[in-house]
């Protein structure tokens, strides 16, 4: 469990329960310690008897959930005296790879799928100094090449086929039953390369190994409709989706993912391109919080089964992780947005545009 006092960082407040040494750099952006933030409309709006947490990635240093991975990966890389790292990415391992590295003083180089990475992603990317390849194909042909290089080349990898990275992204279970004082009875998470819904259930066994907990949560996992290799049980060579953090048609954490699936007797499912949008929407508009649109699948994915009476009349207490910020992804945000042609600097003028006519006459 986490000490009290100011947050450390993933390494420093959970140092026992990861690889690292005295040798291992003490590596940290203060990355984790998010806040469990309870739904104050979706959840109450929900048929049955839910108790509805939101686990907010977002607030991470670089706005997603990978910076917890990416800090071990980056501090193991360093202690191993690594010259260059390297990624596949949708746009957040990126970022987070990027700016662990720039930390770190060391070159970073990635592979984005040309085209469908989030403007905000590939800002950050830039700006912290990687060296970005676009590739003309999809994320699934990034990481064939960024396999291909790691094969016959010294430089560190830092997707989540890296085992530290999963070691790192277990701290937000911890992180949840600590909040809690125990496990939730589902825990949902939007699923794209599937590491990070394996690494949550590998960090809930981990926390009931240690006694810190009884029970483990059911797993809940949410791919869209477009890019749901795991649903349908085959890759899916072309896959699309809005959420182009989950756009990924063959992930690398395939089996790992399924077996955590079952051995929680959880569930993995789809949900729609529309109840992304809403559940996107009404994360932004009831509960104040911004996510990115792969963030708010979770969501999507948790009102669908309540709707259809999955969970039941008994208390459940459900936990949705939203994995990444809504600023990585502003053109999604302004999509369907209201009219924003400028009015001219005038009282009435606005009021009226504000308003509507009637309130002014
Ligand atoms: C916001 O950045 O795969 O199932 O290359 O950015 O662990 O892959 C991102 C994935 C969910 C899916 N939400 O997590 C990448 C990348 C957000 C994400 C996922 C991602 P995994």
């Amino acid at each position: 469990m986490a000490q009290g006092g100011p947050w450390r960082g993933v390494i420093a407040e959970y140092e026992d329960l990861l690889p690292v040494t005295e040798a291992t750099p003490r590596l940290t952006l203060l990355e984790g310690g998010t806040p469990l933030i309870p739904s104050a409309q979706i959840g109450p709006s929900l048929p049955g008897d839910l108790r509805l947490f939101l686990k907010f990635e977002g607030l991470n240093p670089t706005g997603s959930f990978k910076d917890r991975g990416m800090v071990v990966a980056v501090a193991k890389a360093m202690e191993a005296g690594a010259r260059a790292t390297i990624c596949a990415s949708t746009g957040n391992t990126s970022a987070s790879a990027a700016a662990y590295s720039a930390r770190a003083g060391i070159p970073c180089m990635v592979l984005i799928p040309h085209g469908y990475i989030a403007l905000g992603k590939l800002a950050q990317t830039v700006r912290h100094g990687a060296k970005v390849v676009p590739i003309k194909g999809n994320f699934d042909d990034c990481l064939r090449v960024v396999r291909d290089i790691v094969a016959h080349y010294p430089i560190a990898l830092l997707n989540s086929l890296n085992p530290y990275r999963m070691d790192g992204q277990k701290t937000a279970a911890f992180e949840v039953c600590d909040a809690l004082r125990g496990a939730p009875d589902y825990h949902a998470l939007p699923v794209g390369n599937a590491g990070n819904v394996t690494a949550y259930w590998w960090g809930y066994c981990h926390y009931r190994e240690l006694g810190m907990i009884d029970l483990q949560p059911r797993m809940l996992g949410f791919q869209a409709e477009g890019a749901a290799p795991l649903v349908r049980g085959e890759p899916i060579a072309k896959p699309e989706t809005r959420a182009t953090a989950i756009r990924i048609g063959n992930p690398a954490r395939w089996r790992d993912a399924m077996r955590a699936i079952r051995e929680s007797r959880g569930l993995i499912t789809t949900v729609s391109e529309d109840e992304i949008r809403s559940a996107y929407e009404r994360l932004a508009a009831e509960e104040g919080l911004f996510v990115e649109p792969a963030s708010a699948a979770s969501v999507a994915g948790v009102i669908r089964l309540a709707e259809n009476g999955f969970f039941g009349e008994e208390p459940t207490t459900v936990v949705c992780t939203l994995t990444g910020h809504g600023l990585k992804d502003p053109d999604y945000a302004l999509d369907a947005a209201p009219d924003l042609e400028p009015s001219p600097p005038d009282a009435e003028a606005v009021l009226e545009r504000s308003l509507g006519s009637h309130v002014c006459a």
